[in-house]
């Protein structure tokens, strides 16, 4: 089940919506056991893990165990059931590490393995595919996607410059482990105050993962997100979605609001219209649309919006060498201690920085 997941994690952020799992069948003719089929969900999320193992095992398949980290599905979705996949095979044993909370499967997957004579073992290193699987259940469980914090903090406790764009705090090894995270994730977040001020383009710029560059959302209640933002430009390229808030625009009588998102719209940019201040509703709208893991990056105040509200799940606090004084942006919380709610999980080294990861404290 160790392999199962490990290969899982060469997949993830890359089957969405499907999750990304991990299929290992093994079989044991008296020499000791040998791995006779692997395999993980393909791209984009077809075909499932099992009918590639499967395949792969043929007739070896007859009598061997198959280890995978998430039940195997029960529904005719686009493709056939794996279950059904599984009996054809004549596969001895199934060793299941978490039940599918899709409400087409939950349990029956494993019912019907069982029915058919097969031998059912659960809950194998569940920690390790829960953890695997965590945007996948997150979005299953709780309808919304989940939620990573990432921070950069000067020494003296600062996020940025009082009215200037990036500031870089960390350095270069620390950049690329950012653009590597972007790349297993299914969106990334920012506020319209980030986004004029840095022009950020928020995709994943690493040889080989330009593919990959995740779904970029700008919390911009007005729509003031400029035509000629980065952003903007290359919304063709990589969805970006603007969540605006049309209530606001009524109330204050901004006649120009439609306008702007007239123009927004044909250059390619989605415009989610979203009571601002209601974030669940957000991200509940985003797990509609597909969205299991986000990765909220900017600036301070959308930071204390998601921490305020409890959707925050993790927290990556990048801490840089350097310091920024007295025209720094303070952090929304005392750097020193740990967040409440949460605990410290890893503490790993990138350069001359330091990432403090946290997990919610359950
Ligand atoms: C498996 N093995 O590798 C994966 C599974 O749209 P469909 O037909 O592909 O079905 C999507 C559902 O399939 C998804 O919600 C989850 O329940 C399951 N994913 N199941 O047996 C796999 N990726
Ligand atoms: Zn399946």
């Amino acid at each position: 089940m160790d392999e199962a997941v490990r290969l899982s994690a060469q997949h993830l952020g890359q089957t969405a919506t499907n999750p990304s799992v991990g299929c290992i069948i093994v079989r044991d003719d008296g020499d000791g056991p040998v791995i006779v089929g692997r395999a993980v969900t393909a791209l984009g999320g077809r075909p499932h893990a099992e009918t590639q193992a499967l395949k792969m095992a043929g007739e070896k398949a007859r009598g061997a165990t198959a280890y995978v980290t998430l039940e195997p599905c029960s529904h005719h979705g686009r493709t056939p059931p794996c279950t059904e996949a599984l009996i054809a095979s004549g596969i001895g044993r199934v060793v299941i590490s978490v039940l599918d909370p899709d409400e087409r499967v939950s349990g029956r997957g494993a019912a019907l393995l069982r029915e058919a004579g097969i031998k059912v073992t659960l809950g194998t290193r569940s920690q390790q595919s829960e953890r695997a699987l965590e945007a996948y259940l997150m979005r299953q469980r709780s309808k919304r996607p989940h939620v990573t914090l990432k921070l950069a903090i000067s020494a003296d406790g600062m996020i940025g410059r009082k009215g200037e764009g990036q500031v870089r705090i960390t350095g270069a090894e620390a950049r690329e482990a950012v653009h590597h995270l972007r790349a297993r994730i299914d969106a990334i977040l920012v506020g319209i105050g980030t986004a004029i001020a840095d022009d950020p383009e928020l995709t994943s710029r690493l040889p080989g993962l330009e593919e990959r560059s995740p779904v970029r959302i700008v919390l911009d209640r007005r729509l003031d997100l400029p035509l000629s933002s980065k952003l903007a430009r290359t919304a063709r390229d990589v969805r970006v979605i603007a969540v605006a808030d049309s209530e606001i625009a009524r109330a204050t009588v901004d006649d120009a609001f439609d306008a702007r998102r007239t123009a927004l719209e044909a250059l390619g940019v989605e415009v989610l219209d979203c009571n601002s201040a209601k974030l669940a509703d957000l991200l509940m709208a985003l797990a509609t649309r597909g969205v299991s893991s986000l990765l909220v990056e900017g600036g301070a105040r959308t930071a204390v919006a998601f921490l305020d509200a409890g959707l925050v799940d993790r927290i990556l606090l990048f801490r840089g060498p350097g310091r920024i004084g007295e025209t720094g942006i303070a952090s929304p919380f005392d750097t020193r201690s740990i967040p409440s709610g949460f605990r410290l999980v890893e503490t790993r080294g990138f350069g001359a920085d330091i990432c403090d990861t946290y997990e919610r404290d359950i």
